[in-house]
């Protein structure tokens, strides 16, 4: 944060944050991307500059090749599975202690599929697109952590002979109903609603910005880059999420 419009902004936010009591976060993969993970659309380097994501991580792709989807999934999570919170999870985390000490509330949505959120201490953390670190059975339903799937063939079977995948949403599947009710009721309730390292282009996720806005909420973007609701929010915070969280929760505490 150098120049004096973004501490501006930065004292707003924090302000902001300091009287809130029920905040709503929607988070995607740039929360992530200070963890060492690669976010979607980086150019060059994001996932998808390489892989078609229709191509992968779509539900056709996994009815068609079960074998291809699960190896890149399983790829994917070797990716992160050594990745450590950064203080930008920390500090949200913190937050959210902070608001519940008071008798308030920080909701945390994420798109993301890392398990990050939960690792950097968030509580309650509404998996929107599912986590990669546990997966199902196709025939039973039946999940089980990572650790416990057996990947020396793909894919990878269960004790009851069907197809185990990740317990995620691919495109062209439903968000989880108890998701999705949750998303609502937190972004239905909140004082203030952050939208932090997401590109706002996958639905339904981006639709809670949209819901926050139409609730006339104080809406507030953290994210180096501009996205479809930079022109649409209250306050753009231009800016990595691991800096700026740690930032305003420093204000925030003053
Ligand atoms: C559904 C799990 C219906 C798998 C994911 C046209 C219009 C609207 C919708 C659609 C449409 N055409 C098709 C659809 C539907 C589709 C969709 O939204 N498509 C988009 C692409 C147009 N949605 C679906 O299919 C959803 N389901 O609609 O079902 C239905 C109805 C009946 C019956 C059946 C079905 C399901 C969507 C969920 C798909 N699964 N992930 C996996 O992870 O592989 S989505 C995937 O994209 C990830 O979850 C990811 O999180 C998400 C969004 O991407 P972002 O998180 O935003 O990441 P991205 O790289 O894009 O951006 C990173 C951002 O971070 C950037 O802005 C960058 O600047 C910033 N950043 C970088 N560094 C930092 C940072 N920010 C902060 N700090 C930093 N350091």
């Amino acid at each position: 944060m150098s120049d004096l419009a973004d501490q501006t902004e930065l004292q707003l936010v924090a302000e902001l944050l300091q009287t809130a009591p029920r905040v709503a976060v929607l988070t995607g993969a740039g929360m992530s991307a200070e963890s060492g993970i690669e976010t979607f659309r980086q150019p060059q380097t994001g996932l998808w500059a390489r892989y078609d994501p229709m191509e992968l991580a779509h539900a056709d792709a996994l009815a068609r090749d079960p074998k291809m989807v699960t190896e890149w999934y399983h790829w994917r999570f070797s990716r992160c599975a050594h990745a450590k919170p950064n203080p930008g999870h920390v500090a949200l985390a913190q937050l959210q202690q902070l608001k519940r000490d008071a008798g308030g509330n920080v909701d945390v949505l994420t798109q993301n599929i890392d398990g990050l959120h939960q690792a950097g201490g968030a509580l309650d953390v509404v998996e929107l697109h599912g986590s990669i670190l546990r997966w199902r059975c196709q025939k039973t339903g039946e999940k089980r952590p990572i650790g416990e799937v057996d990947f020396s063939s793909f894919p990878p079977t269960s004790k009851a002979g069907g197809v185990l995948r990740p317990d995620i949403v691919l495109f062209g599947e439903m968000l989880p109903t108890d998701a999705i009710e949750a998303a609502e009721r937190a972004v239905m309730s909140c004082d203030v609603f952050l939208t932090i390292g997401t590109s706002a282009v996958v639905y339904p996720a981006a639709g809670y910005i949209d819901m926050a806005l139409s609730r006339g909420v104080p809406t507030v973007e953290i994210n180096p880059e501009a996205t479809p609701m930079t022109g649409s929010v209250t306050h753009a915070l231009r800016g990595p999420s691991g800096v700026v969280l740690p930032e305003l929760l420093r204000r925030v505490r003053d």
